[in-house]
């Protein structure tokens, strides 16, 4: 019943509109000061869409352009109120968020509407008086809003007024993801970043449709998220940085805001603590946590596989299950990242007796266990998400536990890694995994990448940022972008949809994009750049 209502309504608004759309006839001629541009092509979206049927038709917003948003569509307003936020500095229109039937005597508008697709699927029709974004999901809205802010001119994303003709190409896309997950990780331990900083970057991530957002929050040069059951983690183990650069830690309510400021774009968090390895800021912080007793001084340099945590003590384990309970209470995304890689000075069958231990208490607490692929030998329960950092080829631990019901997020050093140099004269990153290019990052495909891991088994991609070598919001820009983009499309778009030339071409029209909103980004020369 609540879904023929729904349906019901839907109807009855797209009736609305076409029946008005004549008596409304051309939307009031632009003032002669704005500059005319040829509208963007229907498709020249990055990620790329599924299916783009361009028209002659062309919309313009206007200041008395209004948004509707289906009230039978959970989150529907709120997705108007975003795009509204997203348009109203440079066109200075007042865009306001009506939910339909009434104002549609104003007619014109952009329509949000309640459809028959699933999950992030999206469908957009542009007419010369309507855009209507049909979505199952507030997600699918979302993603649709994502395109459509591509679609008009550049100077959309001006943070000031431009007096331009916003005019947005006729036609209709089609679209859904090819994978469920697609992330971004950013390291707040190695550096941190404010509240503020991590905001931005959530604001950049969700343009390309990138729906987690993975902080590592925790290593051996800094503890960044509060826990009350074990302050001085966060006090002390958060106190200090590489390079002996100021600390910082998240207070759980800051923590909370992050969670919520992604929500609302569609991005769900993804915490991690890095166990056992990784954790010479908890050491530093508590000496009972050391078989010896003794914490050693807190750490700035940038090696890694030299801590563990004492996995034969009862107070490890009491530790751990705190932070997973408080973690997990203010985190309402369905993953718990507890790292597990690089844990060198851990033996074997330790790592094993530690994690046979820490992975039920995931699961106690609600969460499905996520970790870097090192954790998959330790046999995690079917539906635990392992990430892939190799360099590709056959890899048997890996493959075994995906055949045993092991979801795996493809993350590959030598194509992911954002922190890796674009080349030899990159003045930011590290190279252990070679250099990468914006083609590199994007030339691989996630399905095959890993020998013996079957497609139905991966789940997604991430784009991991560490930060031993990175201090300030444009050192993350320049490291993401262009690359963040190449690895959401192959997180996004279907096979067909692929190739080089066709994102080339793509991706050389958000430089202009950056530049209107100010964030930094690499001018790679395989990319053609306008001028
Ligand atoms: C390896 S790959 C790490 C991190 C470093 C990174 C630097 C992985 C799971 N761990 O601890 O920050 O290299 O590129």
């Amino acid at each position: 019943m609540a879904i023929l209502v729904r349906s019901a309504l839907s109807a009855v608004v797209a009736l609305a509109v076409t029946a008005l759309m004549p008596a409304t006839a051309a939307p009031a001629a632009p003032p002669p000061a704005r500059t005319v541009l040829a509208p963007v092509a229907l498709g020249d979206v990055v990620p790329a869409p599924v299916s783009v049927t361009p028209s002659a038709a062309t919309f313009t917003l206007t200041s008395s352009t209004v948004i509707f948003a289906d009230p039978s569509l959970a989150g529907s307003a709120q997705a108007g109120g975003y795009l509204a936020g997203a348009l109203r500095p440079a066109t200075g229109f007042s865009l306001p968020v009506f939910p339909p039937p009434y104002g549609l005597a104003t007619a014109a508008g952009i329509f949000l509407l309640h459809g028959s697709q699933t999950g992030e699927a999206y469908q957009l029709d542009v007419a010369a008086q309507t855009v209507v974004i049909t979505a199952g999901t507030s997600a699918g809205l979302f993603a649709g809003i994502q395109t459509l802010r591509q679609l008009l001119p550049a100077a959309i994303d001006s943070p000031t007024r431009q007096a331009l003709t916003w005019t947005i190409p006729g036609g209709r896309i089609t679209d859904a993801p090819r994978f469920a997950y697609r992330g971004a990780m950013l390291d707040v331990a190695r550096h941190f970043f404010t509240v503020a900083q991590v905001e931005r970057y959530i604001d950049q991530i969700a343009r390309y449709k990138v729906n987690y957002l993975h902080l590592h929050l925790a290593d051996d040069q800094g503890w960044r998220i509060e826990i009350t059951s074990w302050p001085r983690l966060a006090t002390y183990g958060g106190s200090t940085a590489v390079g002996g650069d100021s600390g910082g830690y998240y207070t759980q309510a800051q923590y909370g805001e992050i969670v919520r400021y992604a929500q609302a774009r569609s991005v769900t968090v993804v915490p991690e603590i890095d166990l056992p390895g990784h954790t010479n800021a908890a050491l530093a912080s508590y000496p009972e946590l050391n078989c010896d007793g003794v914490a050693p001084p807190l750490y700035t340099g940038i090696g890694v596989g030299f801590s563990s945590l004492c996995v034969s003590k009862p107070i490890t384990y009491q530790f751990v299950e705190d932070v997973i309970r408080e973690l997990a209470a203010i985190t309402p995304g369905p993953y718990l990242h507890i790292g597990g890689d690089e844990a060198h000075s851990t033996p074997e069958s330790d790592y094993l007796q530690f994690l046979h231990a820490v992975l039920p208490l995931v699961g106690k607490y609600g969460k499905t266990a996520d970790g870097w692929h090192d954790y998959l030998k330790a046999a995690p329960a079917a539906g635990a998400v392992g990430e892939y950092w190799g360099f590709g080829g056959p890899d048997a631990s890996v493959a075994a536990a995906a055949q045993a019901g092991s979801r795996i997020v493809m993350a590959p050093a030598n194509r992911a890694y954002l922190d890796m140099k674009y080349d030899a004269n990159c003045p930011l990153g590290l190279s252990w995994a070679g250099y990468t290019e914006v083609r590199d990052a994007y030339e691989w495909d996630p399905a095959t990448y890993v020998g013996g891991v079957p497609a139905s088994a991966v789940s997604g991609v991430e784009a991991p940022l560490w930060s031993e070598t990175i201090r300030t919001s444009a050192d993350i820009e320049y490291m993401a972008f262009p690359r963040l983009p190449a690895i959401a499309e192959l997180g996004w778009s279907a096979p067909s949809v692929l190739g080089w030339p066709s994102f080339q071409r793509r991706l050389a029209l958000q430089g202009p994009r950056w530049r209107a909103q100010g964030v930094n980004f690499y001018p790679s020369p395989q990319v053609p750049w306008p001028a």
